[in-house]
């Protein structure tokens, strides 16, 4: 007797999908694009690393549009029909639920931060990082510094010295100035890293996933794994975790080649089982 085929689900799986930022609400929330996605996805967990709903956006102004309702409700809709357990972690531009937290509402969980257990045991701590933001702001500054050759800052300093010899004033050395600055930045970024590793081992995990920064990353920092989920509302990117613990990065472009790729031949094992068996 032929052994009958192992069904295709018609939507690629994951163990756990992580999100961040989809500032719904805003003007610039891709909630449309969010949704594509969101429809063709099942995970036995999803993460909502802050920034959900942009209340702060929505006090000012409201762009709340019909897609952004239908966002929420899929979101629910994963939690009520595909037993997604669904963990809300309060960002800063929803800090409203902070009232509230932790509390939970059958499948949806709302909290300050989360400790993700993948398949391979590892721990990750989830938290959306806006704790950070002092640090973070210092790295925003080095950044900008990083696009600045040395050669245009000499040139900048002959100038400014220049006017300064005009005025009357003391020459001042602006390269000098600013090179301390860099390097005042280079130690706040050891902060921040040496910040994500304290806050992991003080939870036993070996990983930190983030968001706020609207910047995907994953790199390690020391032996600590630092991940960022993006955002829905410039990179469109995502974390996910796949069956075996696998855990990494990936932009809605990939998302949605995989989601196709799954509808196609979903389509076409159903197409192949419906037609009438020919000897
Ligand atoms: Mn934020």
């Amino acid at each position: 007797m032929q052994e009958s085929p192992r069904l295709l689900s018609p939507k690629i799986q994951f163990r756990t999908l992580i999100l961040s930022d989809l500032h719904l609400g805003t003007k610039d929330a891709k909630a449309r694009e969010l949704l594509d996605v969101l429809r063709g996805v099942r995970c036995e967990k999803l993460i909502l690393n802050g920034d959900i709903i942009d209340l702060w956006s929505l006090q000012r102004k409201n762009h709340w549009g019909p897609a952004h309702t239908a966002v929420v409700r899929r979101l629910l809709k994963m939690a009520e029909k595909d037993a997604t357990r669904v963990v809300y972690l309060r960002g800063n531009h929803d800090d409203f639920i902070r009232r509230l937290i932790p509390i939970s509402l059958d499948r949806i969980e709302l909290a300050e931060e989360h400790i993700h257990e993948a398949a391979d045991g590892r721990r990750y701590l989830c938290i959306h990082g806006d704790a950070f933001d002092t640090v973070m702001a210092k790295m925003r500054w080095l950044a900008v510094l990083g696009d600045i050759s040395y050669q245009v800052l000499l040139d900048i300093n002959r100038f400014y010295n220049r006017w300064r010899a005009w005025r009357g004033k003391e020459y001042f050395s602006l390269s000098q100035a600013i090179k301390g600055k860099v390097k005042s930045a280079v130690s706040f970024i050891s902060r921040f890293e040496e910040h994500i590793q304290t806050l992991a081992s003080r939870r036993g995990c070996e990983g930190v996933m983030c968001g706020h920064i609207h910047k995907a990353e994953d790199r390690m920092m020391g032996s600590v794994r630092y991940l960022n989920s993006g955002d829905w509302v410039e990179s469109l990117t995502a974390i996910v975790e796949e069956m075996d613990g696998s855990i990494r990065v990936v932009e809605r472009a990939e998302l949605m080649r995989l989601i196709t790729a799954q509808r196609l031949a979903y389509e076409a094992q159903k197409a192949e089982l419906e037609s009438p068996v020919l000897v």
